[in-house]
């Protein structure tokens, strides 16, 4: 079967699976050759979009708090035993981390820093953190490259304040931003002063190459 004919339905029973919290079904499905995907596509493909979905229906009262709090969890659990953190040969760079500011939706950020740490990227995971705390951070490291994660518009729109602060104290950092509120609005990098926007990991990739090249 083509592998377009599988993807929906792959989605299907990925969402069903985590809202009724069946490990042993998620299980299955990620086993290796359990889809033709890699794990990176697999992610991008049917745990994403099965986790928007089940936003949508949080949305629309078909779905609790709870099982979108559950839904969650377990991605980040499978997200760590599928991703791999590591490559053999690091690349040449500019100091660089990723932030999620001011929001508590951890998972993109996961993926994105698997990613680049898998392509050979090595970055310091900031984790959490406001304004304040980030800005010292990048102080300290002299941070070039910073990515931000963020999943509430709220947040999102912080990150205006942050381009303020980094112009008012000089810090030469681009800024590469993603996550939902970016994916919904095409213009919003932009208007919060970012330097590019990547929708996925491999946007991700490429923008922190071409930043990379335009720094050193
Ligand atoms: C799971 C989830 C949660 C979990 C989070 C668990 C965790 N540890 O992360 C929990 C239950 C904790 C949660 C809480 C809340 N949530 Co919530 N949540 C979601 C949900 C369903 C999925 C998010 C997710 O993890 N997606 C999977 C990840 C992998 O996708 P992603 O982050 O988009 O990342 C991909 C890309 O965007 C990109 N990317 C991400 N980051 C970056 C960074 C860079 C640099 C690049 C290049 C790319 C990139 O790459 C990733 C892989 O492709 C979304 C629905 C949605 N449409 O997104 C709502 C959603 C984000 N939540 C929402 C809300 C409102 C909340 C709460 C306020 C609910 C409440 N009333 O308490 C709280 C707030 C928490 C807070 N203070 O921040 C709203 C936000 C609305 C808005 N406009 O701001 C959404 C959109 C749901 C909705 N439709 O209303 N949530």
């Amino acid at each position: 079967m083509a592998l377009t004919a599988t993807i929906g339905p792959s989605i299907d029973r990925f969402e069903r699976s985590l809202l009724s919290l069946d490990r042993v079904s998620l299980e299955k499905q990620i086993a290796p050759n359990a889809i033709n995907l890699n794990p990176m596509d697999f992610v991008d493909m049917i745990v994403v979009p099965a986790l928007e979905r089940i936003g949508k229906g949080w949305e629309d009262g078909r779905v609790s708090l709870a099982q979108v709090y559950m839904s969650g969890r377990i991605c980040e659990e499978m997200i760590d035993k599928l991703l791999p953190v590591d490559h053999s040969s690091r690349i040449t760079q500019p100091p660089m981390a990723i932030v999620v500011l001011e929001d508590h939706h951890l998972l993109g950020k996961r993926i994105i820093y698997s990613a680049l740490r898998a392509s050979g990227f090595e970055l310091y995971n900031y984790g959490q953190m406001d304004i304040p705390t980030v800005v010292n951070r990048l102080k300290i490291d002299k941070t070039r490259i910073l990515l931000i994660s963020v999943l509430m518009l709220q947040s999102a729109l912080r990150i205006k304040t942050l381009r303020e602060v980094l112009d008012k104290e000089n810090l030469d950092v681009k800024l590469l931003v993603g996550g939902a509120p970016f994916r919904y609005d095409d213009q919003l990098w932009q208007e919060v002063g970012a330097d590019a926007m990547g929708a996925n990991p491999a946007e991700a990739i490429r923008w922190v190459q071409k930043f990379t090249e335009m720094v050193l």
